[in-house]
């Protein structure tokens, strides 16, 4: 496969009931925030550009430099360099701050991290225990990048919070640029602890690897929340509100949410959307890259292959502290050698891995990985379906693979 292949994935998510005033407050400013300066939209809120690259080609590099996957719910906008980010709701000191400010009036805080879609391995999921509804994400929607950029609660301490009940606050993101496939625009939130917290390395990137962020990727400012689901690192970022509730986004309603097993098909979720938390925290998980699904595995003499793939960590709790492999359905388990780089690359970052395993000769052969972290934390030997299809964690697994 061409390095710079891209599979395109066709985004088969179903639409919903636009939701943008669950608390009967609707957005009435969308159109002052809408109106700032955007040169061009690509794609488009009918057809958002969602793709992922082959796995083999994003563990070959440690950092993310190409191919990064993209996940996009509506049109990417070409913002203008008078960008300007809003902080308001429980603050003392509303703020504007232009792209200058944010450069200059905060340390600027570098932070190596993954950054994954909440529906990474949705694939495996639908396909080993029941279809899901969402795009079909393989194990590619994951990058290991460096962001630059003041952290948020630099920021929020600068506005002042004022919100009575600290403990359970949220901080919300929102971009109104463009409308988006089930809303009026785009947003999510995290808790205001987790935003506060100087360990949780929260910031408002205006790097990615050494760059200005791409326009792709939000260009010219996107929250980076490090160990949490993709969906609220909101990209070009043009409010910050630290509020009681939740955002009121749909994404942050009606999506995103580990629905429990009952909530089988879109009518019977109905009862659960409200009672279920968002997810934040990612877990554990890893996958196999290579030897892929169904490959031919000419065994050489000394009957051992090597096994490569990537693993990362439960939320927070990082970095991964080992990886195993199995070759025989999980009786016994191999340790696989984490990379050096991974090593150095702190907690928020995956890690890649390589193991040597002895393989026999035969058909539908299976591979397992599982991987640990600082935390304590496994994968799920036995994960369980959810509707939407987000954080699955099961064994990483290469299957059918015919060795001779
Ligand atoms: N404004 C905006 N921010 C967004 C999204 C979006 O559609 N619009 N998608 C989110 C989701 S679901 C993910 S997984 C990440 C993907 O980031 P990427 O496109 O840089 O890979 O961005 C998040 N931020
Ligand atoms: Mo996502």
């Amino acid at each position: 496969m061409p390095s710079a292949a891209l599979i395109y994935l066709y985004n088969a998510a179903p639409r919903h009931e636009p939701y943008s005033t669950i608390d009967g407050s609707p957005h009435q400013d969308i159109q002052s925030y809408r109106d700032a300066n955007v040169m061009q939209i690509d794609y488009s809120e009918k057809e958002p550009l969602n793709r992922e690259p082959p796995v083999q080609d994003l563990i070959s590099s440690f950092i993310t430099y190409n191919n990064a996957y993209d996940r996009n719910h509506g049109g990417i906008p070409h913002c203008g360099d008078d960008h300007i980010v809003k902080v308001d709701g429980a603050v003392k000191k509303e703020l504007f701050l232009s792209l200058r400010d944010l450069r200059t009036r905060y340390k600027q805080h570098e932070v190596a991290c993954a950054l994954q879609c909440a529906g990474l391995r949705r694939h495996t999921m639908r396909t080993f225990l029941k279809e899901v509804s969402g795009i079909d994400w393989g194990d590619g929607a994951v990058m290991n990048c460096i962001w630059k950029g003041p952290k948020l609660k630099d920021i929020l301490n600068e506005a002042a919070i004022d919100l009575t009940f600290e403990e359970t606050g949220h901080v919300a993101f929102a971009c109104y640029y463009t409308k988006v496939q089930d809303d009026d625009w785009y947003g999510g939130s995290i808790s205001l602890s987790r935003a506060m917290r100087d360990d949780a390395d929260v910031i408002l990137a205006l790097d990615m690897n050494g760059k200005p962020l791409s326009a792709n990727h939000g260009y010219p400012v996107r929250a980076i929340v490090p160990g949490i689901a993709g969906c609220r690192s909101v990209k070009w970022l043009q409010r910050i509100t630290v509020q009681e509730k939740e955002s009121d986004n749909f994404y942050q309603q009606y999506d995103y949410k580990i629905l429990p097993p009952q909530a089988i098909d879109a009518e019977a979720a109905k009862q659960y959307w409200q009672i279920t938390p968002g997810l934040q925290d990612m877990p554990i998980n890893s996958i196999v890259a290579i030897p892929r699904n169904g490959e031919i595995i000419t065994l050489p003499s000394d009957g051992k292959i090597q096994v490569k793939g990537y693993a990362l960590p439960y939320g927070d709790q990082g970095p991964v502290t080992k990886v195993e492999v199995s070759t025989d359905e999980g009786e016994t388990w191999v340790d696989a050698k984490i990379s050096e780089e991974s090593k150095r690359g702190g907690k928020w970052s995956w890690a890649l891995w390589t193991a040597s395993v002895k393989l026999s000769r035969g058909k539908e052969k299976r591979i397992f990985s599982r991987a640990f972290d600082a935390g304590g934390n496994t994968q799920n030997p036995n994960p369980s379906w959810t509707l939407r299809g987000v954080g699955y964690n099961g064994y990483g697994e290469s299957r059918n693979l015919i060795v001779q």
